[in-house]
């Protein structure tokens, strides 16, 4: 059976580090795509190098030709600026609105059947736009943050408790912003409600701490963002793609009515198994979650708004 085929759009920190584990997990064939000329194919001749070691068989190359993503079963883009201290994620709106624009083209015309998993921030605009221009099913064009937030949750709970993240369960939804939604009411440790363990003053500096989580490093490595944790993250939703997991994962997926919301990409619960997002979940909200997750979504409206105004410019 013919290895799948997994292309990075962005070869950059998240790009690499998400190709280095697509082939130690062996999820198949990896393609690098970046403008740059000679980074792409600089990474994966050294990520080929690794194959004898770890070991891997499958095949990496890298190219500035979208012609060489042809036939990718997954599309992973990270294409686009990442965030410098002091700058919001909104803050790259209008230069990455014109780079999702091109490498949607790109995917449309050389990977129709792939799943496009959009990590590049604005997260929220840019899937909402890879959406559009790609033109393909709201299943297939999906958005990484919730995965990535939810485990910030998960850590800082573990570490809080003094216990396995394995024994944390978290999921943060809504915009991947500074209004993002951890959802406290489905917070455990151990099965059990986290607050039974930690007081309430405690946790909301916890969550907050979870909003603020990537401007958090940010701030320490001053030269760009996180990309360990979006590229693992990224990863998990590939994986429950090509091995039709039916995992539920919180992901920015395209909502037709869901929580009250339509027409936008928002955090949310989605079912990723072999036909991509095949469902939402809609979750039993408190009041005050439901009315946390009614900002973000105010927000991401706003933000998509903006968006249509920088496409029309
Ligand atoms: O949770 C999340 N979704 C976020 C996403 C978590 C962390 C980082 N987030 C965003 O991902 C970040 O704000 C950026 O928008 C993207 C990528 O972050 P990364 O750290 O990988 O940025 P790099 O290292 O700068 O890589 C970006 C690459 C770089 O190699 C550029 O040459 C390339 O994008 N690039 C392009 N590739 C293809 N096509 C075009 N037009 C292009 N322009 C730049």
């Amino acid at each position: 059976m013919a290895r799948k085929k997994i292309a990075l759009v962005g070869a950059g920190n998240i790009g690499a580090t998400a190709a280095h584990l697509a082939l130690i997990r062996g999820l198949g064939d990896v393609v690098l795509f970046d403008v740059v000329e000679g980074m792409p194919q600089g990474k994966a001749l050294d990520l080929m190098e690794a194959g004898p070691i770890e070991p891997f068989n499958a095949a990496v190359s890298g190219t500035n030709d979208y012609a060489d993503i042809a036939g990718a079963d997954v599309c992973i883009v990270t294409a686009g600026l990442a965030r410098k201290p002091g700058m919001s994620r909104d803050d790259l709106l209008a230069t990455n609105a014109g780079i999702m624009t091109q490498v949607s083209e790109g995917i449309r015309e050389n990977a129709p059947d792939a799943l496009v998993i959009i990590v590049s921030n604005p997260l929220d605009a840019m899937v909402t736009l890879a959406h559009r221009v790609t033109g393909f099913s709201k299943a297939k064009v999906v958005g990484m943050a919730g995965v990535l937030d939810s485990a910030r949750y998960r850590s800082f709970i573990a570490e809080e408790l003094e216990v396995s993240v394995e024994s944390v369960a978290a999921v943060v939804l809504g915009g991947h912003g500074d209004d993002m939604v951890p959802i406290r009411s489905s917070c455990t440790a151990g099965g059990a409600p986290v607050t039974d363990f930690i007081a309430e003053a405690r946790l909301s500096e916890i969550e907050q701490r979870v909003r603020g989580a990537g401007g958090e490093v940010v701030a320490l490595l001053k030269t760009g963002s996180a990309y360990y944790s979006p590229a693992t993250a990224a990863i998990r939703m590939a994986e429950a793609y090509l091995s039709d997991k039916k995992e539920i994962l919180p992901c920015a997926a395209y909502l037709e009515g869901e929580y009250g919301y339509s027409g936008f990409y928002l955090g949310v619960p989605a079912q990723i198994g072999a036909g991509g997002v095949e469902k939402i979940l809609e979750y039993k909200l408190t009041a005050d979650e439901a009315s946390q997750l009614e900002v973000s979504a105010g927000h991401v409206r706003e933000l998509v708004e903006a968006l249509d105004k920088v496409l029309d410019s």
